[in-house]
């Protein structure tokens, strides 16, 4: 990402509440599943405990001191604070693959998309420094930078720090319902094209000017985690508190999903797979359950 100012996320329409789950056992109720079905979102409180968060921040720290090799640090125009991101980093960082692959992360993810297996496609860190008011993040849909068909892939978003309302992602509720994907948004310049544009695309729509449009967001606390559809429409403001805010994302594939050539960001793509072969790889592994009917 670079330094392009960022319009601050504003929508006219007051946020409602995420629907929201406490969580125990690590269990997932089907009140949850419908929920996520219904509005492409919910907060799921005190998912992840404070050993396994600590796992994370070893990984963020190994990450930061150059164990991931796509790390991208800037600092936003007029921004103290500066903006970081990395992903696909669980090759190279062992604390994050062992969260991936040890921690309940995987079951409490499962269950969302109701899918015989669960296959990993990324992890996702976002360090928003104190003051990186500018380090917004425009409404946009995951699946639209995807070289992927398919309609079970989601993030399960891990808030590491206190996420007040004013800094929280918001989701335009029920948005992923009508499977219309929208043209990739360039985050560094939104007056620029995306590199990876599709034009055939529809462009997002003007969601903060529309008053009849819900928005859903909600405050969290570290291991409370997000799911959410990849065809869900959100975004996030920049960050104006005094310290970090920063999460840590997993992203998951399910059962109908298919690779799908397109240009894409390397993250995205796989020289070992063809559109249409199933969305599994050594680079997206197999986590859960099996491919046999
Ligand atoms: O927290 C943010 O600023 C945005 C996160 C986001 O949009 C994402 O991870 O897809």
């Amino acid at each position: 990402m670079g330094s392009g100012m960022q319009s601050v996320h504003r929508s006219k329409a007051k946020p409602q509440d995420v629907p929201e789950f406490r969580i125990v056992e690590n269990v997932i109720g089907p009140d949850a599943v419908r929920a996520y079905k219904e509005d492409g979102v919910v907060c799921l409180r005190n998912a992840i405990s404070n050993d396994w968060l600590d796992v994370i921040e070893l990984g963020i720290q190994q990450a930061l001191q150059g164990a991931s090799t796509n790390l991208d640090v800037v600092r936003k125009k007029g921004d103290q604070g500066q903006f970081s991101v990395s992903s696909q980093a669980w090759q190279n960082v062992e604390p994050f693959e062992r969260f991936i692959f040890d921690s309940p992360v995987a079951d409490l993810a499962w269950p969302f998309l109701e899918s015989r297996y669960l296959c990993l496609y990324y992890d996702f860190l976002l360090i928003k420094e104190a003051h990186s008011e500018n380090a917004a993040t425009p409404w946009h849909q995951d699946h639209a930078y995807y070289p992927a068909r398919g309609r079970k892939v989601i993030n399960s978003w891990i808030a590491l720090d206190p996420i007040p309302r004013s800094t929280a992602l918001r989701f335009y509720r029920g948005s992923h319902q009508a499977g219309v994907l929208y043209r990739a948004v360039n985050f560094e310049n939104q007056d620029h094209d995306y590199r990876h544009v599709r034009k055939d695309r529809p462009e997002v729509p003007d969601i903060d000017n529309d008053k009849g449009i819900e928005i859903l967001n909600t405050a969290m606390e570290p291991g409370d985690m997000l799911i959410w559809n990849s065809y869900t429409l959100h975004c996030a403001p920049g960050n104006n508190l005094d310290r970090r805010r920063a999460a840590f994302s997993v992203n998951w594939l399910g059962d109908d999903v298919t690779y799908d050539e397109m240009p894409a960001l390397e993250t995205y793509l796989d020289a070992e797979l063809v559109s249409g072969d199933r969305l599994i790889s050594r680079k997206f592994p197999l986590v859960r359950g099996s491919v046999e009917a």
